[in-house]
């Protein structure tokens, strides 16, 4: 018998908080905020054409299974981005929460079971080949809250 520790955690598997999204218009210009005024680094960058973003993941803090949390900075490629549309919006700022899990979709179907919207269906593609969902800020005290499955 293997003497890893057993996970814990609550009903919906979800264990840690993996990232806090910001929305900015100008990333390396963000980057550059958080490298100066705190020190986080970034540990990766990508575009994702299907959410129509540009974005950079900084470390924070690595945990003990493995997993890690990040300020995630989202700059708009186009202009009907739902990043685009929340800056147009509201300025720069929390776009939305997002909350590690080792099971995606068993997280977001007990979620949804308990009454609230989960925007897809199936997971996505997120951040570095992570499998990612959303749910609805409105069902969630207006805060757009992600849930998050690591492809570690
Ligand atoms: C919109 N609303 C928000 C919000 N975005 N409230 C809190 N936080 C946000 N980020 C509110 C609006 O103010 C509005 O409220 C209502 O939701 C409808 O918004 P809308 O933009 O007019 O309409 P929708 O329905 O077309 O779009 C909203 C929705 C959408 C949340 C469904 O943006 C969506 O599907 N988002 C999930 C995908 C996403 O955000 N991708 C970008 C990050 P009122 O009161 O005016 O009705 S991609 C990412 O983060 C990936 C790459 C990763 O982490 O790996």
């Amino acid at each position: 018998m293997s003497d890893a520790p057993v996970p814990t955690g609550p009903f919906s598997g979800l264990t840690r908080l993996d990232h806090v999204g910001i929305a900015c218009r100008d990333l390396d210009a963000s980057i550059e905020f958080y490298r100066r005024t705190y020190g986080f680094e970034v540990e990766h960058q990508e575009v994702n054409e299907e959410q129509g973003v540009r974005e950079a993941m900084l470390l924070v803090n690595g945990t003990d299974d493995g997993g890690a949390t990040y300020i995630q900075l989202l700059e708009p490629t186009r202009d009907d981005s739902p990043v685009a549309k929340f800056l147009e919006r509201n300025g720069e700022g929390v776009h939305h929460l997002a909350f590690g899990t080792a099971d995606v979709a068993a997280s977001a179907e007990g979620i949804g079971e308990r009454g609230v919207r989960v925007l897809d269906a199936e997971p996505r593609v997120g951040t570095a080949d992570s499998r990612i969902v959303f749910l609805h800020p409105k069902d969630c005290g207006g805060v757009l809250t992600e849930l998050v499955q690591s492809s570690q």
